[in-house]
This record gives structure tokens, C-alpha cells and sequence, in this order.
């Protein structure tokens, strides 16, 4: 990242509908962009990379909603 082109990352708010019994308070969805703010091109959708964060591993079902809710390529979720 480079901090003089502007915001790069951001938390993406999702309904917590989305997550698993106890899985959204311990959950943070980051959502990069891969361009410059001054980019003309710049979208501001923060989902080029959309990374979960959690102490816990996330159910499936968690991760399928998300995806889904965020219109991502499901075949390029990976799961760490
Ligand atoms: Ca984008």
C-alpha cells in the first residue's frame, strides 16, 4: 500500500444476518482497493481484496454469506 494515494482499506459493513451465531461480534470484514483515490478509474468498492478477520475459524456458512452479499467470485475465496 501506498498511504500518499489515499485510503486503500477500509471495513466493509455487512448485516450481521450474515454471520453465524457469535461469529459477528469477533469479526471484522477489510475490503481493499487496488488503486490510487486520484485514479480516475478509482471505484471506491473496496472489494478488489476482501479479507476476514476473526480469533476464530468462520463456519462455511459465514463465508458463503458474505461472499454472496458482496458479489465476489466465490472460486476465489480462500480459506486460511
Ligand atoms: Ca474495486
Amino acid at each position: 500500500m501506498n498511504i500518499d494515494g489515499g485510503v486503500h482499506v477500509a471495513e466493509l459493513n455487512v448485516p450481521p444476518s450474515l454471520f453465524a451465531a457469535g461469529e459477528e461480534e469477533q469479526t471484522s470484514i477489510l475490503g481493499f482497493e487496488d488503486m490510487f483515490t486520484t485514479d480516475p478509474e478509482f471505484e471506491g468498492d473496496y472489494n478488489d481484496v476482501v479479507v476476514a478477520v476473526s480469533q476464530d475459524q468462520l463456519s462455511m456458512t459465514t463465508i458463503q454469506n458474505v461472499v454472496n452479499n458482496l458479489n465476489l467470485v466465490p472460486d476465489e475465496a480462500v480459506v486460511v
